[in-house]
């Protein structure tokens, strides 16, 4: 028993030093990370795939999509301006810092942007560090409105939370003022957005945030 206890702990702290070393790298690199967290299906990758021909144009970028398995989400994302490589976990439900590194080497030139898209799930991402700057909380109208109270660790530690599928909120009678009510208690500091990836409403808001946050980070004269 002491001896599982042992390997289990050295684990961590391998898992930990490698997150550790992946920020410090970023950060000698100027690169700004997001580690992008949210249910299967709330509209991750829909999002980079609106997101990334306005993002490409004003930053270098990046994405590493991560998924149990298939390479469906990076065929989806690519050509839209930024270099895309799948991470496949083959049965992990989160990525790991290691997994990231395997990515980061495939990487051309330091992109000033990274967007880590992980395994769609609400609980395990949340407890692992990549060496990211910052976690984003998705979630969507059509998994009803009571996500963040019964998944807080991730929206506790996320810099800011996205509610996707605003376009069939209405459809869905979503109760908006629950939804971030919740937040309000769990991390009254997250930054919010109300956006639709498939109509783009909302957009302009949340690529705004998230260019202020690269442009604070990107090395001078960069
Ligand atoms: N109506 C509507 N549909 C959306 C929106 N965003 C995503 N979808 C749809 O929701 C489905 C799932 O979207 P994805 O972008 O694949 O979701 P994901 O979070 O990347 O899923 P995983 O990678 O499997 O975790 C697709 O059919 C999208 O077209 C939205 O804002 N509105
Ligand atoms: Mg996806």
């Amino acid at each position: 028993m002491a001896l599982t206890v042992k390997v289990l702990t050295d684990v961590l702290k391998a898992t930990r030093e490698e997150a550790d070393r992946l920020r410090a790298d970023f950060a000698r690199a100027g690169t700004f990370v997001v580690d992008l967290i949210g249910g299967p299906g709330c509209g991750k990758t829909l999002l980079l795939e609106a997101s990334l021909p306005r993002l490409a144009g004003r930053f270098r970028t990046a994405v590493l999509v991560g998924d149990v398995a298939t390479a469906r989400d990076a065929e989806r994302l690519a050509g839209r301006g930024a270099e895309t490589f799948q991470l496949c976990t083959e049965g992990a439900c989160h990525l790991s810092p290691s997994l990231v590194r395997v990515g980061v080497r495939e990487l051309g030139r330091s992109p000033e942007l990274l967007i880590i898209e992980n395994v769609g799930n609400l609980v395990c991402p949340a407890s692992f560090d990549l060496g990211e700057d910052v976690k984003v909380a998705m979630s969507a109208t059509t998994e009803g409105p009571e996500k963040p109270e019964k998944y807080p660790a991730l929206f506790r530690k996320s810099a800011a939370v996205i509610l996707n599928k605003m376009d069939l909120a209405d459809a869905l009678e979503f109760d908006r003022d629950y939804y971030w009510a919740q937040i309000g208690r769990i991390n009254p500091q997250a930054a919010r957005f109300e956006l639709s990836a498939k109509t783009a409403a909302g957009l302009d808001a949340w690529l705004a945030w998230l260019g202020d946050r690269v442009e604070q980070k990107r090395p001078a004269g960069g």
